[in-house]
Formats: C-alpha cells, structure tokens, sequence
C-alpha cells in the first residue's frame, strides 16, 4: 500500500461491529473529486490495516450515492488519486466490500459499486453510466466491468444511451445482487453485510468473471460499429465504447483497462466534452436568474389556456402532462370542441403508439375542462394566452383576464415577438404581466423563453421558472425586444444565408454545410418544415421599417409568391412529391434564384462549405454578443441554452458563444472584418466582441461574472 493518506471531511469511516462503514458526504451529489477520492483510497488502507474489520460497507449521504467524477475538474490537471487507482483498491480488499445504493449511481459512482464484491440497492437507486453525454466513456472500468455483470449488449446499450436503470431493471440486468424495500441505506446496507458474512460470502470480484460466447459478442459489436456510426452523427465517444467493450471480450482484465483509459483521455481531450459539459452546466446555471433568487414563487396548482389552436393546444398537453389542471378558454363552442380535439388527439397517437394506456388517457383528460366562459377560470393560479398574434387581439384578451382573474394571478402571453410591455400596460395588473414563448410543437420542445417585461413583479418572474420546472421545460430569461433571444438572432443568420444564396451558393450546398456542422437541417430545409409563409408574413410586417441602405434578398418572396410554402403546399426551396417528408432539389427554384442573382446584378461564385460556416456562425455570434450586451439574455451562455434547447444546434459544440470561445474570439472577429468590407452595414462588429477581444477575454468569462 502507498503512504497513508489523511481522511478527508468528505469521506467519515466508522466500525459497527466488526463492519467498517465508508460515507461519503460531498453535498450536492457526492461527485467524486479528489478528497473524496482520498479518503476512500485512505478508507480501504485503514479496513486492509485494521485486524477489527471483517467487511466495508459503501454508503451515500444525502439524496444520491454519486453522481460519478467531480465534472469541474474536466480539463484541470488531475490530482492524485485518480479513480481507477481507487477502484483498484476496492476490487483489490482481502475483505469483502459492500455498496449499498440508495439514489443515483452514476458514472463513476457506479463504477466504485462495481468494483466492490457485493451491491444491494434501495427502491429509490438509479444505475447508469451517462458518460456518453458528456463526450466521454466510463474510464474507471465501467466498460470492463459492466459487460461482465451484465452482459456485452445491454451494457453497451446502457453505455450508449447513457440511460439510467431503476433498481427492479438493475437487479434483473445484474448489476445489483438485492433490492430491499428501505429508505434507510445505513440498516439496510449493515443488514446485508450481516447477511452476506453469515453464509461466509468470499471476496468475489468482478474482474474475475469471463464474457460468454466471445465470438458472438465480437461480431454483434462490428454490427454495432457501423449502426453507431450512422446514429452518432460526428459524435466522437461513442464509438470509442465500442472499442472498449471490444477490448473487455478479447483481452485479460487489465489490458483492458489500459486500452480503456488511453481511449478515455482521447474523449477528454476532445472539443465534443468541452463543449458538451459546458451545455451540462449551462442548462443549470441558466435558471439562476436574480428574480427567481430575490424571490419565491406564487403557488401553481392550476392553469388556464387561452386559445385551443397550434400552440394553445400543446401548451395545455405540456400542463397536463405535468399533472396541472388545465381549463381551456375559446371564444365559441365550435372553437372550444376543436380545442379539445388537439389536446386529445395527442394522448389518442400516444396510445395508438401503445406509449399510453387508454386508462391514463382518460385520466390526463380529465384534468382539462374545455369553456367559453371566462368566469371559469376565475380561481386559476396563472393563464397563458396563445391566441392570434395580434396585439389588439391579445389586449382585448389580457382586459378580460384583468377583470375577471383572481388577484395575484400571474398573466403570461405566449406571443413570439410582440411587445409584451404594451400588453402589460394595456391592463391594471402590470406587474402580473410575463412572457411565456412556447416553441411549436409545445408540449415537445424543451426551451421556454421567460420575457420578462420592464414592470415585472420579482415573484412573477420566479413563478414562471418553478412553472418551466414543473413542465420539465429549460427555461432563459429574456429581455423584450422584437424576436426576443433566439427569434431575433435566428433573423440574423439567416439574412447571412439569403446573402450566400445570392451570392452564388445554391441552398442545398447551405443545408448541406449546415448539417455538416451538425445541425439537424439546414436553414432552408427549416423554412419548408416551419412553412415559408411564417418568415414572409415577418419580413412584411417588417417592410416598413427595414432600412432601406440594408441589402434585401428577395428570393424567398419569389417562391412565396408562388404559394411554395414547403411540405405542407408540397413545395418550397425543396420539392416533397406525395408528401415525402424529404425534399428535393427543385431546379426551378435554382431558376429563381438564378432571375433573382441577374436582377440584381449578382456574378455568382462559389462557396466552399467552411466559408458558409464561417459567414453563418460570425452572423450568429455577432448578434448573441449585441443580445447579451443589451440584456435581452443575462449572460452568453443563455444564448447557448437557447439554440442547443430550441434551434437544433449541436449539443457537442456547447452553443453559438461556446463555439466561439473554442474558435477563438480574435478570429471570428477578423472573419466579421473581412466580410464587412462587402456590405460594412450587415457586418458591424458587435461592441462587446471588438472589446473582449481587446481584453484577451471570451464569452466564458462573462458567464460567472455576478
Ligand atoms: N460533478 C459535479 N457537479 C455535479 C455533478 C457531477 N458529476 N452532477 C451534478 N452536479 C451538480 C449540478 O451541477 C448541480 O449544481 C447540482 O449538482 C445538482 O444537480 C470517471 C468520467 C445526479 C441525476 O454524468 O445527471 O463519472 O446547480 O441540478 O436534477 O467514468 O446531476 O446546484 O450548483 O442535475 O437532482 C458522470 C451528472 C460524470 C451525472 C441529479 N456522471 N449529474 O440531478 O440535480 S463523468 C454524470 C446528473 C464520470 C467516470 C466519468 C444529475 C443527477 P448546482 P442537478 P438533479
């Protein structure tokens, strides 16, 4: 054994009996940084010392076992012990180690209750090794130990997937040997070390099980190989999984814990775990708004839905689905049945599906009430109103809301980009007044932009967080301005795509660029999913007041003209012949575009796929940067939770400000200079880039700022 090494405040040994009991205490979820590592490695050298203990038992404080490897400390350098010395020295006692898992095990949570001898989980245990979200791999024997206990396909399924077993799913895979009815680990855990030590239960280590059926493992991964590399769509760790389940089936024990820790530090060192952990702590780090921390929510036991249309409709599922009551306001009985219809022709697919028992249907819908009587909504906690996006529609709305709702009900408006302030000053209640921007299909779509208008109570704010919570939903704090965060830089990027296309690239080489980035569809492929008539009614409500020195591309109206609105006419920048659900190139489209590059006196050139990237990305952060200057988003990496949550940007990139930080500000900024010498008005260096870059700072800095 190395030198003693000093018990740590995090890690607390105590004997019961001749049992020596290991907690660890490092709140919130005992992630494993280096002086919980120290003082487990110091823990088993004092049980491997000590002639009074028979048997260790493992044991979580708090609400979780743990939740793997500190992930702050992802690109510190490593201090010592690192985690497979760790487990080495749990598998490696002469005396037999129990865990006992009461909450999460995670990642290399799990992988320490695998290199104990014996597991025995409480109700409450969740099993996984999630490392593939991070851009990493188990790399503390998880994928050497995990196909020995489980089985080579469902532990590279659970590895892939990075999925988390319940306790009754865990003990059938193997990964547990009892499940015992408690909620106390302490009594539980002792028990069954009791129990185990009465039948004499040897030291039993998981290195020591063999693989069955090698060959058909091997050949089952090759076939996994290819699927993987299909689905991964350039994500890097998992297919380095594979490879290490490939090395448990065909090399000894240890060899293959090399081969995994060399594959390991690959995924470490890859901008795919930078960037992936980055949108880990982002989507945490955005609900701490100083509202929801200034103040406490108002109780939401019950909402109401104004509008049964497209987005009404899936608002209301999205409640009900949360176990919130939901009243439906519509303004006849027509409306309202059709109301009704869209939120239960939800749940009627689902059990279609057999994803949903008709039982639950009935019981989800009998949480809505459908009415065309304001007065039935009287009592509710908070209303979203989603319906035409008309400010005089939703004044009248928000007039009948002020004289009929409870006071202290919070108000919300589900618009996209009308001014949420003149609707808050249209009615007495102005304080009551938020934002609640929706992304269609609501009831799918995980971000919830919150606008919080100027007069906005503190406690409205926070009751709108603790909602999105309640929804499941990741909520962004916005400022109002037209298109609030991602619509009005979304406008921005892609006036750059419509510049590229009539400047020579073809849509299709866009989509295609775009994709290749890593998005799931490309701009246009976007517009014809969206309907090209939604864009087009914007760029004529903006007609007015766009600048008349700024360049406008008029492309997109010419096929608009035409009714092309994409799939749903059948056409669009794509053609959809018999409803395909992916288009094709339309060579008239490439005409019109062709019209439009003469029109204009355009000599088209080429593209190469990174420069549409450079000029696409550069809109996009340009314009983040002036939204974060403004205050229409708290901090960078509010804009990167609203693109990776509702835009389709790569989770694995971080975000558009992440993006930038690993890109280099200096660069995007030189790339920003070099395209404004075409068009200097489009391309104006955004204040606060040309001054960070000034600073040597990035985006990142400003995230912690306070
Ligand atoms: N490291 C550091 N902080 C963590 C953490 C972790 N592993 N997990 C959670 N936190 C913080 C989180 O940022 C938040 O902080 C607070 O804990 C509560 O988290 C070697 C390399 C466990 C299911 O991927 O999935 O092990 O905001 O808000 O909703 O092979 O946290 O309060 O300041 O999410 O109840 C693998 C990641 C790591 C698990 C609890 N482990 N965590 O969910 O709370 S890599 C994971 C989770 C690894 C080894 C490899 C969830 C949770 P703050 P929370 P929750």
């Amino acid at each position: 054994m190395g030198a003693a090494i000093p018990a740590s405040s995090v890690v607390t040994t105590a004997l019961h009996g001749d049992v020596l009991v290991v907690t660890i205490d490092n709140p919130p979820v005992n992630a494993l940084g280096a002086a919980v590592r120290q003082g487990l490695l110091a823990a088993m050298q004092q049980a491997q010392a000590d002639a009074a203990v028979a048997a260790v038992l493992l044991v979580g404080a708090g609400k979780a076992f743990n939740a793997g490897a500190d992930i702050r400390e992802f690109g510190k350098p490593p201090v010592a012990p690192l985690l497979p010395e760790v487990c080495r020295a749990i598998e490696g006692s002469s005396k037999p180690v129990v865990a006992v898992l009461h909450g999460a095990a995670l990642g290399g949570g799990l992988e320490v209750a695998l290199s104990a001898h014996y597991r025995l989980a409480l109700p409450a245990a969740t099993l996984g090794l999630p490392e593939v979200n991070l851009g990493l791999l188990p790399g503390s024997g998880g994928t050497q130990r995990a196909p020995r206990l489980m089985g080579v396909q469902a532990a590279t399924a659970m590895m892939l997937s990075g999925q988390h077993l319940k306790a009754q799913a865990a003990l059938q895979a193997g990964l547990v040997d009892k499940l015992v009815e408690s909620t106390v680990p302490l009594a539980a855990g002792l028990g069954y070390v009791r129990e185990l030590m009465a039948a004499q239960a040897p030291v039993r280590r998981t290195r020591d099980l063999t693989i069955s059926d090698p060959q058909a493992a091997l050949a089952w991964l090759e076939e996994q190989k290819a699927e993987t590399a299909k689905k991964a769509r350039g994500l890097f760790s998992p297919l380095k999984i594979i490879e290490c389940v490939r090395a448990a089936v065909q090399l000894p024990f240890d060899d293959g814990l090399t081969r995994e820790r060399a594959l390991f530090m690959e995924c470490l060192d890859s901008p795919q775990r930078a960037g992936l952990i980055h949108a880990f702590f982002a989507e945490r780090e955005v609900v701490k708004v100083p509202e929801a921390q200034a103040a406490q929510p108002r109780p939401v036991a019950s909402i109401a839905v104004i509008g049964g249309g497209t987005m009404g409709a899936g608002i209301a599922v999205a409640a009900l689905d949360a176990g919130l009551p939901v009243t439906m306001i519509e303004r006849d009985a027509e409306s309202i049945a059709r109301g009704r219809a869209n939120v239960e022709k939800v749940y009627t697919a689902l059990v279609a599906k057999g994803r949903m028992t008709e039982a639950a249907q009935s019981a989800v819908m009998a949480l809505y009430t459908g009415s065309t009587d304001y007065a039935d909504i009287a009592q509710v906690d908070l209303v979203i109103e989603a319906v035409f996006e008309d400010i005089e529609v939703k004044k009248a709305v928000f007039r009948e809301l002020d004289r009929v709702c409870k006071p202290g009900a919070v108000l919300a408006t589900n618009t996209s980009y009308l001014d949420i302030d003149a609707i808050a000053a249209s009615i007495s209640r102005t304080q009551d007044v938020i934002g609640l921007h929706f992304f269609s299909p609501a009831n799918i779509m995980k971000l919830l932009e919150i606008v919080v208008p100027a007069k906005a109570a503190p406690e409205v704010v926070a009751t709108a967080f603790e909602l999105a919570r309640k929804l499941k939903k990741v909520p962004v704090r916005a400022g109002v301005c037209d298109g609030f965060i991602g619509n009005r830089i979304l406008a921005v990027y892609k006036q750059a795509a419509d510049y590229l296309l009539e400047d020579g690239a073809s849509p299709y080489e866009i989509d295609a660029a775009v994709r290749g980035f890593g998005f799931a569809m490309g701009p246009f492929q976007v517009t014809d999913l969206a309907g090209g008539d939604i864009g087009w009614a914007t760029r004529k409500r903006r007609a007015a007041t766009r600048d008349p020195k700024a360049r406008y591309v008029e492309i997109a109206d010419r096929i608009c003209e035409r009714g092309w609105f994409g799939q749903k006419t059948g056409r669009g920048f794509y053609l959809y012949p018999d409803g395909a659900r992916v288009g094709q190139p339309d060579p008239e489209v490439l005409a019109i575009v062709d019209a439009e590059r003469a029109k204009k006196g355009v000599t088209p050139r080429s593209f190469s796929a990174d420069e549409i990237m450079r000029r696409y990305m550069a809109a996009m952060v340009n314009e983040g940067a002036k939204v974060v200057a403004e205050g229409i988003a708290l901090r960078p990496l509010d804009v990167d939770v609203t693109f990776v949550a509702g835009y389709g940007f790569p989770r694995h990139r971080g975000g558009p400000m992440k993006w930038a930080d690993m890109t280099g500000l200096p660069k995007v900024l030189a790339d920003i200079r070099e395209f404004a010498k075409e068009d200097p008005l489009f391309w104006q260096p955004a204040p606060l880039l040309e001054k960070l870059v000034a600073e040597g700072r990035n985006f990142d800095s400003l995230n912690t700022a306070g």
